[in-house]
């Protein structure tokens, strides 16, 4: 991310949502209406902070992204889609989630980055804009399209091995110090096939 922004690839803003609050103590949480445990998220300082922030952009188009645990689930795709726009906001979800007219009436997506909880959202936003932010032409310095791809053809990566070829008596597989390179594809398929069954079985399904 830093070096996306050195190169110019990218700008990273960050927000506080307590600067469009309009009380004397900034409150931007309230009881849920119901009752039941913690906090929700009030609409009126989301709604101000998104009208304000879009309407500094004009000419751009905006999408924003809503980061809670019951959004759809991030994965390499979605960041490929999202790494096509202009423009992104993000909310960091906080307490136990934001008022639904927020969701209904304002968001673009929302989205969850697994299956646990989190004290904030702006963890998991890290977590998206680092996804995105790799994936701009020239943030990584290496061409990165083609390691996606094996991530997109829907196997995860085969073992990687370095120097030492001998390593405290654990050898490097032969096959990669053979030259062979067909075999060395076959190789990293069935290794790739083996890992995924047992890591993974979920993506071969
Ligand atoms: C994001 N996976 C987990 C926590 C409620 C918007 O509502 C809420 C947001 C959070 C923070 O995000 C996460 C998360 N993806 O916990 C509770």
């Amino acid at each position: 991310m830093k070096r996306g922004q050195e190169k110019g690839l990218v700008e990273l803003h960050i927000h506080n949502l307590r600067d469009w609050t309009t009380d004397k103590h900034h409150v931007v949480d309230d009881a849920p209406f119901g009752g039941g445990q913690g906090m929700v998220m009030k609409p009126e300082p989301i709604f101000a902070a998104m009208e304000d922030l879009k309407s500094k952009i004009k000419n751009q188009k905006s999408k924003i992204v809503l980061m809670s645990p019951a959004g759809r689930r991030f994965d390499q795709q979605t960041a490929r889609d999202l790494s096509q726009e202009s423009h992104l906001i993000i909310i960091s979800g906080h307490y136990e989630g934001v008022d639904h007219r927020v969701i209904e009436h304002l968001i673009d997506l929302e989205i969850s980055i697994g299956d646990y909880v989190l004290t904030n959202g702006a963890i998991a936003a890290v977590v998206l804009v680092d996804a995105i932010v790799r994936l701009l032409p020239g943030a990584l310095g290496h061409e990165q399209s083609a390691a996606d791809d094996s991530f997109s053809n829907g196997l995860l990566e085969a073992p990687q091995y370095t120097r030492p070829a001998d390593f405290r008596g654990w050898k490097v597989p032969e096959v990669l110090l053979s030259g062979n390179h067909a075999q060395i594809a076959k190789w990293r398929k069935e290794q790739a096939s083996k890992r995924t069954r047992e890591n993974r079985p979920d993506l071969l399904r």
